[in-house]
């Protein structure tokens, strides 16, 4: 008998054939976790604690196999009996622990970490609700409660508790632990959820309202809480400092253990900080550490030397600033601790008011406290980390130039290329060996750029994906595509700065062109996914123009055989792996500048879709990588953004009046659209983008719909496009997070690997 028959056997005492997936999907979690029990945890002295508010880790029964290196055995027995892991996996309620980009590379991370043999956890919070469930009513994003805990899931409980002291009361913590299995590794590291037994449910009103002042009741029920009043403001500092008051007595107890005395902690563990989210973890470190008997001043050179942080945007709302009268509230203890540390830096920078910690309005600068005190800043892709020198940062960079470094940010390709595409995968084994799935360098596919069979076979298995795509949109949403039809795909949380806007109106421009008999040569489906935050309304109006144009062209025989909208309902890290697959367009159209870096460009790269995109974030590195002909760039660069932005000098009028967009805008407004849409919310984008537009939808649509008719032109000549396609497949290496991973620890972390390093 197999492990799994046995499994099998014991918990429903029928054969494979006879079980439900549910039922298979029950005894394989048992399976794998029981497997997973006996690796044992990384142990080396030194240890990486990697603090996120997000951990967006996406389904893991197939990850876990694969990195268990028994899939196709699995997959292999199942199929015998009529069964099949995909089907299987339906099975399983995705994590919902995460919200976008940050939280996803978080995930990818982890997973490299544990890859390449590195010794480190992932530290967070366990989220009940998640973030929240997006659902379609009248064509407009609504809210729900994702109850993913529902399902059976891979957490552990542990037996570490914790003491987290508030202003008013106490709160005893539990920990949740998620095994990090590496890819074929001896060791494995974990995921550590801290939570609350007492959060219930209970206190849940409509959609995602709760009563924000129940702290003992509502703490870890969801990530993000709306913090637009008082009392949310006030729960998102419980959050976080739960967050790092846990994690950091959880440093201190492992060091302890493996023999620290505390004033050597730095030889034991190095914290890196996820955004300014856990950046409490510094002040409350040096807390701890003072009630271990360990004086201030070295106190505060410990926790110096064992904490580096990572900017992941420009965005100024982004940077947390905490009014000192909310920390009073909350942790009081925290506060003679940040105002020390402030006195400290006014001391040494007297004239330098933008690098305090806490500013004349009597707020705390978390990214300030995060420079000052620890030992390393980075950002998340080169244009990005050189906007930080330049501009963002730039008083900072003054003062420690040393502490300044770029990593370019990474995708793991467990997730993004084996297991979401494994035809491909497969099919690159057969080509090129299979040391690319330890070494993640794909540049031997170049050989094969004029190989028309290979040309053809990537052609086939990108038509596959898009069946495999259409299946799911079916069963998902009802919605169906043309499977001969070009796919082009944006997909990423709604934010202006991301101009999902400017692509709803290349739709308005598309169909109109249609009606007026101008017919495409091959038919397009335009795929958008994202979720926009409750708090976000003009991001909202965006989904809602989105669906209403999906509407209009569905009913207009003139239009729907040449052209399809479909906006993904409830996007998450199971749908991309469907979608991104299937694509062969990638839209990455942010304002020059604002995207720190994107990882969604790098992962429909790998998959051999075309980005279309501006000169931002890490697209400017993957331009460099494929060169002019394989990728197609347009917009404004970084440099004129922000100099229109130094001088005010962005009119959005200006571009409206022009002959070629008003009629595209006004659109917005028409008879047409009134008629299936919601009045308040277009009129109110309408006039956003007429009088406002602070993200200059307006300042590339000329260009943007220039190149994606070139585009389209030019995905005619079949051939062609798809030996674009292989260049980018095959200079995809450079983006493996595994090579992230590395950088971040030849530089910052100087942890033990039991991998060889790659060698690009
Ligand atoms: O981090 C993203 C960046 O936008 C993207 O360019 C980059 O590739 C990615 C990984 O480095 N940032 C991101 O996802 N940030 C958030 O989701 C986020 C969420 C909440 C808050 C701030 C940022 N918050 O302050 O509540």
């Amino acid at each position: 008998m197999s492990l799994l028959e046995q499994y099998v056997t014991e918990a429903y005492d029928k054969p494979i054939r006879d079980c439900s997936e549910q039922e298979l999907y029950n005894v394989l979690i048992e399976l794998i976790k029981d497997q997973s029990q006996e690796i044992p945890n990384n142990q080396t002295k030194k240890k990486l604690y990697y603090f996120s508010a997000e951990f967006l880790i996406g389904k893991l029964l197939s990850n876990n196999l694969l990195n268990l290196g028994i899939y196709d055995q699995v997959n292999d027995e199942l199929i015998a009996q009529g069964k099949n892991l995909m089907d299987i996996e339906q099975a399983e309620f995705e994590p919902s622990l995460g919200n976008g980009g940050l939280g996803r590379l978080a995930a990818c991370f982890v997973d490299s970490i544990a890859s390449l043999g590195i010794n480190g956890d992932g530290i967070g919070l366990n989220y009940h609700f998640g973030l929240f469930k997006q659902h379609f009513v009248d064509n407009q994003q609504t809210s729900l409660p994702d109850p993913w805990l529902e399902g059976k899931n891979w957490l552990v409980k542990s037996r570490r508790r914790y003491t987290v002291p508030f202003n008013k009361f106490s709160l005893e913590s539990t920990l949740y632990e998620i095994d990090v299995i590496g890819y074929k590794q001896e060791t494995k590291n974990r995921l550590r959820l801290f939570d609350l037994d007492s959060v219930t449910p209970d206190i849940i009103e409509d959609g995602i309202n709760f009563d924000k002042t129940n702290i003992k009741e509502n703490l870890t029920l969801f990530l993000y809480p709306d913090d637009s009043d008082h009392a949310g403001e006030l729960l998102r500092i419980y959050q976080q400092y739960f967050m790092v008051s846990n994690g950091a007595q959880l440093i201190i107890d492992e060091a302890k253990d493996k023999g620290s005395n505390l004033h050597d902690l730095a030889d034991y563990a190095v914290i890196q900080i996820n955004d300014t989210h856990p950046a409490f973890v510094i002040p409350e470190m040096i807390r701890l550490l003072g009630l271990e008997g360990i004086e201030f001043d070295e106190a505060i050179q410990i926790v110096q030397s064992m904490t580096a942080f990572t900017n992941h945007t420009i965005l100024a709302e982004a940077l947390e600033k905490w009014p000192l009268a909310d920390l009073e509230e909350v942790v009081p203890q925290l506060v003679p601790i940040i105002k020390n540390l402030d006195a400290r830096m006014k001391a040494k920078y007297p004239k330098r008011p933008d690098v305090a910690i806490i500013d004349e309005n009597k707020r705390v600068h978390m990214a300030n406290i995060a420079i000052h005190f620890g030992y390393s800043v980075n950002g998340v892709a080169a244009l990005h980390t050189e906007i930080l020198k330049k501009s963002e940062l730039k008083a900072f960079y003054e003062i420690y130039p040393e502490k300044f470094n770029n990593k370019t940010n990474g995708i793991t390709f467990r997730r993004w290329i084996m297991d979401a595409n494994k035809e491909l995968a497969d099919y690159l084994d057969q080509l090129i060996g299979i040391e690319w799935r330890e070494s993640h360098n794909l540049e031997a596919l170049l050989e094969h750029k004029d190989d028309e069979a290979v040309i053809e076979k990537l052609r086939a298995i990108k038509f596959n994906n898009k069946v495999r795509l259409n299946k799911r949109l079916k069963a998902m949403q009802g919605i169906e595509f043309k499977e001969e039809s070009i796919i082009d795909v944006q997909i990423k949380r709604f934010h202006e700065y991301k101009r999902q806007q400017m692509l709803a109106l290349y739709v308005i421009y598309k169909y109109l062109d249609i009606k007026k008999g101008h017919i495409p040569a091959t038919p397009i489906t335009i795929i958008f996914g994202g979720k926009a935050a409750p708090a976000y309304t003009i991001a909202q109006d965006v989904i809602h123009l989105i669906i209403n144009l999906s509407e209009i062209i569905d009913n207009d025989a003139d239009v729907n055989e040449h052209l399809k909208v479909i906006m993904v309902e409830n996007y998450n890290v199971t749908s991309a792996q469907y979608l991104i697959p299937a694509a062969d367009i990638s839209e990455q159209i942010s304002l020059a500048s604002k995207e720190a870096s994107g990882t969604g460009n790098m992962k429909f790269m790998l998959n051999g879709a075309l980005t279309i995109g501006t000169e931002d974030g890490a697209n400017v590195e993957i331009h460099e990588l494929v060169g002019d002909e394989n990728i197609y760039i347009f917009g404004k660069d970084s440099d004129e953004i922000i100099e229109i932005y130094a001088n005010d000098a962005y009119d959005a009028s200006v571009y409206y009046n022009q002959a070629e967009i008003k009629p595209l805008v006004d659109f917005i407004i028409s008879d047409e659209m009134l008629a299936v849409g919601n009045e308040e919310r277009l009129n109110r984008l309408f006039n956003e983008l007429v009088s406002k537009d602070y993200f200059m939808t307006l300042i590339d649509l000329v260009e943007f719909i220039e190149t994606k008719e070139k585009m389209y032109a030019d995905y005619e000549d079949h051939d062609a496009w798809t030996k674009k396609a292989l260049v980018n497949i095959a200079k995809a290496g450079y983006f493996s997070s595994d090579r992230t991973i590395s950088d971040y620890n030849r530089d910052i972390w100087h942890l033990e690997t039991h991998h060889v390093a790659m060698d690009q």
